[in-house]
């Protein structure tokens, strides 16, 4: 029998950030409850940003009772029991470990943190906090995307055979302007990396997810096409703003890109398969385009973001007149998620993997069960990341990665 909201208990949620990701995750805490059941109420209890009056119109518009300042106050508050940290990667450790020490569960934006050292300290602190029944995940929402669920499970249950080929793009265009300003995202005290982190990292993730593979090994290239940028106020990290008071931000002058703008890498599973990747903020033309391919000795799958809601399936059993690559339209009522929201056929968005994140950390919490993926498997790709970033600053020298989590 399913419980009524008024039987089960309320998950108060302390939103860290309001940006584009704190938008993104108030929606998601707002809609969860409405398609899904969580086993517990998600409550926006409260939302934290250094601007107050910015904070409180996201407040405002959320119905979030209470705007702070400082994210002490929510991480030590008895009335909080979870944080959901939307804020850059530099604040990632300190409020991560502080909320999980305080046993809060914690939800916290990809990529786990800015330096494999912030990472495994996280993780050690996921893990103690664990045994005292604090939960950690890590926002790598893409996973929740039901074509590349649906992707993961034609690899599990053996329809593409051994893996041997994964390819993987992620492809923006917001930073191609040589006028774009120095925004926190090129930062790389604030954001750990360019698009290796912010994006690549994405394309490591589900490449692993989508096949069950673990790289063993990278070598990697990066660039930074644009070396120095115009100063320019604070903002979301993805828009342009002027200087407060200011001309447009020029008035300041430029200042060093201190991350990439583009990577490519390619590596080896330790399963034996090979993969490449290229993640950039310069494919002119691509807003936000990721697409993944795995060929295996069975099949093959092909998904593009673009076209969100399909999946590309290629039967190598069929007979060779009649196979090739045919569309899956993932919107089946037993498609992963996909029953949970419109009859077949109607789509999902960007938005709905955020969703369906904010469902499996709430459920897991019901249960008491660890949601994936763990700081751990966060941290996984936080070594692929710094071996990416040693290889790049080494000519692409070979990296052997320890495969684990
Ligand atoms: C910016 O490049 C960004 O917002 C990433 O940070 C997100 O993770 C991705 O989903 C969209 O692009």
């Amino acid at each position: 029998m399913t419980s009524t909201t008024a039987e089960l208990g309320n998950l108060r949620i302390a939103l860290i950030g309001y940006s584009f990701m704190g938008s993104i995750h108030a929606q998601a805490w707002t809609t969860a409850p409405r398609f899904f059941d969580l086993g517990v109420v998600p409550v926006l209890a409260a939302v934290c940003g250094r601007d107050k009056e910015a904070a409180r119109s996201f407040a405002d518009k959320f119905g979030i009772g209470r705007v702070e300042t400082d994210w002490r106050t929510l991480v030590n508050d008895p009335d909080i029991d979870a944080v959901d940290i939307c804020v850059p990667g530099n604040l990632h450790a300190e409020i991560a470990i502080a909320a999980l020490q305080a046993g809060k569960h914690v939800l916290c934006e990809k990529p786990l943190a800015n330096t494999l050292a912030e990472a495994e300290k996280m993780t050690l602190a996921a893990e103690e906090a664990k045994a005292h029944g604090a939960l950690a995940m890590v926002g790598f929402s893409y996973r929740r995307t039901p074509a590349l669920a649906y992707a993961k499970e034609l690899v599990r249950d053996g329809r593409l055979g051994s893996i041997r080929h994964i390819r993987a793009s992620y492809l923006q265009d917001w930073i191609v302007d040589e006028d774009f300003p120095l925004v926190w995202r090129l930062e790389k005290d604030k954001a750990g990396s360019g698009a290796l982190g912010d994006i690549g990292a994405h394309i490591l993730d589900l490449a692993q997810y989508v096949t069950g593979h673990r790289l063993a090994g990278i070598s990697a290239l990066t660039e930074t096409f644009v070396k120095t940028r115009r100063l320019a106020g604070a903002s979301s990290g993805l828009q342009a703003q002027p200087a407060p008071g200011g001309n447009g931000g020029t008035k300041g002058g430029r200042a060093t890109v201190t991350v990439d703008d583009a990577a490519v890498v390619i590596g080896r599973t330790a399963e034996g398969a090979l993969a490449t990747f290229e993640a950039t903020r310069f494919a002119t033309g691509r807003k936000n385009a990721i697409r993944l391919e795995v060929n295996g000795s069975l099949g093959s799958v092909a998904f593009d973001f673009e076209d969100l809601n399909e999946l590309w399936f290629h039967d190598h059993t069929d007979p060779a007149e009649s196979a090739g690559f045919r569309r899956i339209l993932v919107t089946e009522p037993n498609h992963p998620y996909a029953g949970a929201w419109w009859p077949p056929g109607h789509g999902l968005g960007y938005d709905h993997a955020f969703v369906h994140q904010a469902a499996d950390f709430a459920r897991s919490i019901a249960r008491g069960e660890q949601p994936e993926p763990s700081f751990a498997e966060g941290l996984q790709i936080q070594r692929l990341l710094d071996a990416a970033e040693t290889s790049a600053a080494n000519n692409a020298q070979w990296q052997d990665v320890t495969a684990g989590a």
